[in-house]
């Protein structure tokens, strides 16, 4: 019956297995910002925990998302071990600037998997992506106008403090209309 199943899958094989990688990526990205809120919760910076942990739960809607969609298309998702979470930073810019590349680095693979949906025919797929593509976008926004605040307000005592309050507002210009 499975079998059945998979022969009528409506995504390319070898695109199903990229999505699985995905999902591994999305499932740490997950973890790797709720440690950052961790980080920012023990320092006091509770407006940049909150930020994370959203963030947290978002990557983990957006893992869920590509799940769901390649066991609705005949695919077989896997549920994803999650390892090498870093929970060690220096600082909060730091954390932000581990955030933008790592945004960069889920922006890229996003745009490997849309570029071998092209070169398969798999358009399913390609348009499901088109969600992904925008989503990155605003998220490695959102990291870059966190990381502008360190330029403008500094890394210290209440400069930080200060800081810390704005990023509320990062999150809430960044919602969907
Ligand atoms: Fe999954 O949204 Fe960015 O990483």
């Amino acid at each position: 019956m499975k079998d059945l199943v998979r022969q009528k899958l409506s995504i390319h094989v070898e695109v199903m297995d990229m999505l699985n990688k995905q999902i591994e990526k999305e499932a740490h990205s997950s973890s790797a910002y709720l440690a950052m809120a961790s980080w920012c919760d023990h320092n006091a910076l509770s407006y940049s925990a909150q930020f994370f942990y959203d963030q947290s739960l978002e990557e983990r809607g957006h893992m869920m998302k590509i799940f769901r969609f390649v066991n609705d298309n005949g695919g077989t998702a896997y549920s994803p071990e999650v390892k090498n979470v870093i929970h060690d930073f220096k600082s909060l810019e730091e954390i932000y600037e581990t955030a933008l590349d790592q945004e960069i680095s889920i922006t890229q693979s996003i745009h490997n998997i849309v570029q071998k949906c092209r070169k398969l025919n798999d358009f399913t797929t390609e348009n499901f992506l088109q969600w992904f593509v925008k989503e990155q976008m605003e998220e490695e926004q959102m990291m870059r106008r966190a990381l502008e605040l360190f330029d403008l307000m500094g890394t210290d005592g209440l400069g930080l403090k200060l800081l810390d309050e704005r990023i509320p507002q990062i999150r809430e210009s960044n919602l969907p209309d």
